[in-house]
């Protein structure tokens, strides 16, 4: 009996899939390799269903024989590895792959494999619908991405989502960089952000309902997964009630400032009194916080702020350690410097010790850095914590300017989305 290769991510199975299965399976015995996350990151966004239920799924499928890991984008790897007779595929890909069925089509000429395209239905369903996937995402999925995307990317880019529209643009902007799909990965629920855009100090002053009101409007209208920003948490009883309300809403993990007293905005340092936890009483607040865990994908991660306060590299080192023991799933360390040095030093230093344990940072101060140099240091999650409400103020204040002075709309006009764009912004408007 011929051998016939398919491979398919299944995240949203549709008709298509059936359509190159029954093809497949009128051919001959079918292996079917899935797509891992790690396969899919940089190409398509990451599954909802998670990697094991996929593989589940294949499995269950009217035809497939065999069901294998496919472990990269292109399925080349794969099909000199099983050199089949036929490799079936969706005939859509011309158009939206061709660099990949081009691959295809050399691998195969190699040892002489046919390529089998089935023509593309109309209608089928597309599984990176933005709204299809945001009625097929409970909380649990969306708690759980996070890690997820620290197992199978390099590192995970979160941003700052102030309100709805900001989330809107992290969730749905997609750039291209060498040939790779970027996106951001998630949202940064900021103290500095949200308390700001409600005309409130940093100061822990906001109310956690009004943040939690925040995130669930964000939530409405959006998939990806969320860090919130707890300050210091409060006192323990109260930020134990909190955590389960946040994994409740699928909120994927907290960080907690070894901040006491009045809390002021970090990037201010020793310019305003500001006071570091003792390292026993903030263990304690860790070790608080990690009962409070219902869902074990959801994260504690305890937030270093020894270089903002100029205590020293020893004292952020020992109090690493101290929260790992204490119940700490990842670290965040900070820095107000304009250069990583410091933030890099730390970072090497706690490799030496914990080579998995998740590493966090913010890079606002020391902007030049790169993600791949971050990534190189040993972080595995980039937090830009505050550019989008900071690019939204100046914008809004030169529009209410020039109408000021100007004494009419016209002059800004030019500057300002139409009227038509911003109505179809959101479908369902018009
Ligand atoms: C925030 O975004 O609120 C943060 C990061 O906590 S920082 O403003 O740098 O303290
Ligand atoms: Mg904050």
């Amino acid at each position: 009996m011929s051998s016939v290769y398919v491979g398919f991510t299944l995240d949203v199975v549709h008709t298509g899939h059936l359509t190159v299965l029954e093809r497949a399976a009128s051919l001959g015995h079918v292996t079917l390799g899935v797509l891992t996350d790690k396969a899919v990151t940089g190409h398509r966004p990451l599954p909802i269903v998670d990697f094991e239920q996929r593989k589940r799924i294949a499995i269950g499928l009217k035809g497939v024989s065999k069901v294998i890991e496919q472990n990269q984008w292109s399925y080349v790897p794969n099909i000199l590895e099983l050199r089949p007779d036929y490799f079936v595929h969706g005939d859509d890909w011309v158009s939206t792959e061709p660099q990949l069925r081009e691959s295809v089509i050399t691998a195969l000429s190699e040892y002489g494999g046919t390529l089998i395209e089935t023509s593309h239905e109309e209608g089928v369903t597309n599984a990176t619908d933005r709204y299809l996937r945001s009625f097929q995402m409970t909380s649990g999925a969306r708690l759980s991405t996070l890690r997820r995307l620290i197992s199978c990317k390099p590192i995970a880019r979160f941003i700052e989502a102030h309100n709805p529209m900001s989330a809107l643009i992290a969730e749905t902007l997609v750039s291209n960089r060498s040939g790779q799909r970027i996106v951001f990965d998630g949202f940064w629920s900021s103290s500095l952000t949200d308390s700001t855009s409600m005309g409130l100090p940093d100061i822990e002053v906001l109310d956690f309902s009004r943040r939690i009101n925040n995130i669930n409007s964000i939530f409405d209208v959006t998939t990806k997964p969320m860090i919130y920003d707890a300050d210091t948490g409060g006192i323990g009883e109260h930020l134990a009630i909190n955590i389960t309300t946040l994994q409740r809403l699928g909120v994927s993990a907290v960080i907690i400032e070894d901040k006491t007293g009045l809390k002021k905005n970090s990037l201010l340092g020793n310019e305003v009194p500001q006071t570091q936890d003792k390292i026993e009483s903030f263990s304690q607040k860790i070790t608080i916080a990690n009962k409070a865990k219902v869902d074990p994908n959801f994260m504690v991660i305890a937030r270093i702020e020894s270089l903002i306060l100029e205590a020293g590299m020893d004292d952020a080192l020992t109090r690493a350690k101290a929260y790992i023991e204490a119940g700490a799933d990842g670290i965040m360390i900070h820095s107000r410097k304009k250069t990583p040095d410091e933030v890099f030093k730390f970072s090497n230093l706690f490799r030496d010790s914990y080579s998995s344990i998740p590493l966090i940072c913010v890079p606002t101060s020391y902007n030049k850095v790169t993600e791949t140099e971050l990534a190189n240091n040993g972080f595995n999650v980039v937090i830009y914590a505050n550019q989008l409400l900071r690019s939204a103020y100046p914008a809004m204040y030169n529009a209410a300017k020039s109408i000021l002075e100007n004494g009419r709309a016209y002059e800004v006009d030019q500057s300002l989305m139409s009227i038509k764009e911003i109505l179809n912004l959101i479908p369902g408007t018009s």
